[in-house]
């Protein structure tokens, strides 16, 4: 067995963390021979809850867990962090403007930000969840001095995992033999799943199915996921964005096995020209617990159009949360 290593998840009484924290728990994330330290941080009002997720932990009895600890410090949640899953975020409060739920948030991930740069493993991997997640992660990022860049990434996998299986349903296979799926940009609505490059069962997707279903369906259909979810389930995706969470989270520290994935990683430095200071979902490959962005894709004039779209929101949020970032 391992030596354990310390995994935080903020938001850790709420509705995500309540599948996420026990697929970490059980070895899904990091695999079975991998002992975990939880640490797990709320605020102060939701301590109660929390307490009882922390009761449930115990009574699974699980073989990995090598400790947990609950608390509303961030300065002990961080504290020797090898992994961070940055979950909990302000929700959108009735007559709260665009601008107000970025400042609130960029409030909390200052904090957050400054607490893992003092605290933290300096190699710790940080995946943002909390929405606005690229914004939130960009502020972390900026706030965090003693981190490698590098290791402040953006939750855009469930964007990714939505595109597989629409693709896999309209080509009559399974989402195992669907690849090279990218969803560029924010997660958002202006994200842009792109099929340029897609295949299934080895086929090109471009080939299979029509220019009207791509823009007029498949398109709209991942970038409205989300609302689509809360609208049938009246309330937001929770399972389903923990387990993009753990495959995100895996493929970083255990590989992609030559797999595309996308992930909102810091831009500096991409081949695309995008702006070098966003976090910004790209394909990504993963090996030996680095990410690397795929290069040499010709872009069309249409995929153009669509990752200038959703760079320009991220420019616009970035200048939103100025104050936060300088
Ligand atoms: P919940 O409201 O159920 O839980 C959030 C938890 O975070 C609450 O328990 C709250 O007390 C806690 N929290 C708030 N501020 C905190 C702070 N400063 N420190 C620690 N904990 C804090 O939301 P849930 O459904 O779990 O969603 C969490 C976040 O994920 C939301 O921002 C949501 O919008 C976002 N999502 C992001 C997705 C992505 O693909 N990137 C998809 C799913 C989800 O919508």
């Amino acid at each position: 067995m391992k030596a354990p290593v310390r995994v935080a998840v903020t938001g850790a009484a709420g509705q995500i963390s309540y599948s996420l924290i026990f697929r970490i728990a059980s070895g899904t994330m990091l695999g079975p021979d991998q002992p975990v330290i939880l640490q797990l941080l709320e605020i102060p009002p939701a301590m109660g809850a929390l307490q009882g997720v922390l009761m449930e932990l115990n009574d699974c009895a699980f073989p990995l867990v090598a400790g947990v600890i609950a608390t509303d410090d961030p300065n002990v949640a961080f504290k020797d962090a090898d992994f961070a899953l940055l979950v909990g975020s302000r929700p959108r409060g009735p007559g709260m403007e665009r601008s107000d739920l970025l400042n609130a948030n960029g409030a909390i991930f200052t904090v957050q930000g400054k607490a893992l740069s003092d605290n933290a493993n300096p190699n710790v991997r940080v995946l943002v969840v909390g929405n606005p997640a690229n914004t939130n992660a960009l502020i972390c990022l900026k706030n965090a001095p003693k981190l490698n860049p590098r290791n402040v990434t953006a939750m855009m996998r469930l964007d990714h995992n939505r595109a597989m299986s629409q693709i896999a349903e309209k080509t009559g296979t399974h989402s195992t033999k669907v690849e090279k799926v990218v969803v560029w940009g924010n997660h958002s609505s202006t994200q842009y799943p792109d099929i340029s490059y897609a295949t299934a069962d080895g086929k090109a997707v471009k080939g299979l199915v029509d220019d009207e279903w791509n823009k007029n369906d498949f398109i709209p259909t991942v970038q409205q996921r989300g609302a689509a979810i809360i609208k049938a389930r009246g309330a937001s995706s929770a399972a389903s964005a923990a387990s993009a969470a753990v495959d995100h989270m895996r493929n970083w520290a255990l590989g992609s096995n030559g797999q595309w994935v996308s992930m909102g990683v810091y831009s500096k430095g991409n081949p695309y020209a995008v702006d070098e200071d966003l976090i910004f979902a790209f394909p990504i490959t993963c090996e030996n617990g680095e990410w690397k962005i795929v290069e040499g894709l010709e872009i069309s004039d249409f995929s153009r159009e669509m990752i200038k779209k959703t760079e320009a929101e991220l420019q616009g949020e970035r200048a939103a949360v100025s104050d936060h970032i300088s």
